[in-house]
């Protein structure tokens, strides 16, 4: 199948999975067309894959660039002149509405191109439901030859904010377990845990809707009970906020800020416990990512996260903000061996769910029905 995929290229979990769902059709022989603003960031190379970048002219008139037409216009040109037999757009906005209006534009030139929309979260818990974005969002899922969303919350969340009639398939995000049975590096280990200390790990995107707050606050509450260190990975408008503050107090020493990475994966392999207290997380695609790696997980409870980290079996989860008990699950996991062991083969066991070769057959399921409704 010929499959043009519109995402973010950016750091973030959808354009992660987008990407990572794309080189793995490529893998299986479909040939696969990337249609976003920059090189997505995982993109690698392969015969099957084809990347084609959006380019806004700063016109002078615009004082906001026009990406929706630009994007649309791209979308057109790559489905006529490489054959695209569908498109498949992660995170509505924009990219529902412009898949939206490529397909009239084809339809008008005798050319039907079926598109489905995969939601991610923010598209909808967040963003999506405000005003100035809600109808056209509604109109374009509505309009999609299929919809998916990465979590039955999601799919919940979905049918709660917006007046939707149509069905919403649940496929959830995936990892490839064998990237991710990573052995740990005894020297960066040594590294990072000069004095064998336990290292703790978050990975996000340092929004306001991660509370990387509690992060800073479980971590200063924790190193009194347990020789503990904390490494964050990523960036974003939170960092700098919070790295002053972590500058300025006790607990500084034991605090890295690595930033931004590729491949988080090769660090979190070497750490004992991922954090992550978000707001509101669709599904938690980090979270995930850690327990592929056989660390278990302390999280908030919200949105998808009970879906992926099983409390009791790869973590434990507590309510949004409650610190105290996010402190007393972290050291329930870390102050005894053997629970330790039990957690992180847990994290493993339950990763496998989202493996790879379990989701993607579900994604080529989907194509073949979409595909099939527009032959019919
Ligand atoms: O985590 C983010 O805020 C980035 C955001 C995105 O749009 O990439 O992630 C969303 O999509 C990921 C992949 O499906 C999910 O794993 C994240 O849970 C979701 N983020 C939120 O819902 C806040």
């Amino acid at each position: 199948m010929r499959i043009g995929i519109v995402c973010y290229p950016t750091f973030g979990g959808s354009g992660v999975v987008a990407t990572e769902l794309g080189m793995a059709l490529a893998e299986k022989g479909h040939i696969v067309h990337f249609i976003t603003y920059d090189q997505p960031v995982r993109l690698r190379a392969h015969p099957n894959v084809f990347y084609h970048e959006v380019r806004v002219s700063d016109y002078p008139l615009f004082d906001y660039q026009p990406y929706e037409l630009v994007l649309t216009s791209k979308l057109v040109d790559v489905a006529k002149f490489a054959g695209l037999d569908l498109l498949h757009v992660h995170y509505a906005i924009p990219h529902a509405s412009a898949a939206w209006m490529a397909q009239r534009i084809l339809e008008a030139q005798g050319i039907h191109l079926p598109f489905i929309t995969t939601l991610h979260g923010t598209d909808i818990t967040l963003v999506g439901r405000d005003p100035s974005f809600e109808p056209v969002i509604t109109f374009s899922m509505e309009h999609s030859d299929a919809v998916t969303a990465v979590s039955e919350s999601l799919k919940r969340d979905t049918y709660e904010h917006f007046p939707l009639k149509r069905e919403i398939q649940v496929i959830p995000n995936f990892i490839c377990i064998d990237q991710y049975a990573h052995r740990p590096d005894p020297a960066l280990r040594k590294r990072y845990a000069p004095n064998g200390e336990k290292l703790l790990v978050h990975v996000s995107n340092f929004r306001p809707v991660k509370r990387v707050d509690d992060v800073v606050l479980m971590f200063k509450k924790l190193r009194e009970l347990l020789p503990v260190r904390l490494l964050f990975i990523g960036d974003g408008p939170d960092r700098q906020r919070i790295e002053a503050a972590c500058r300025s107090s006790a607990c500084t020493k034991d605090v890295e800020f690595i930033g931004k990475m590729t491949r988080p994966e090769d660090v979190v392999a070497n750490c004992d416990l991922f954090v992550l207290p978000s707001e509101s997380e669709s599904f938690g695609l980090a979270a995930l990512e850690a327990m592929a790696c056989g660390v278990p997980v302390v999280s908030s409870n919200t949105g998808g996260l009970p879906e992926v980290n099983k409390h009791g079996v790869s973590g434990l989860l507590n309510d949004v903000g409650d610190v105290e008990t996010m402190t007393a699950n972290a050291f329930k996991i870390l102050s005894d061996q053997a629970t330790h062991e039990r957690f992180r083969k847990g994290a493993f066991e339950e990763a496998k769910r989202f493996d790879l070769n379990v989701i993607l057959p579900r994604y080529e399921a989907l194509y073949d029905q979409v595909r099939s409704s527009v032959v019919a």
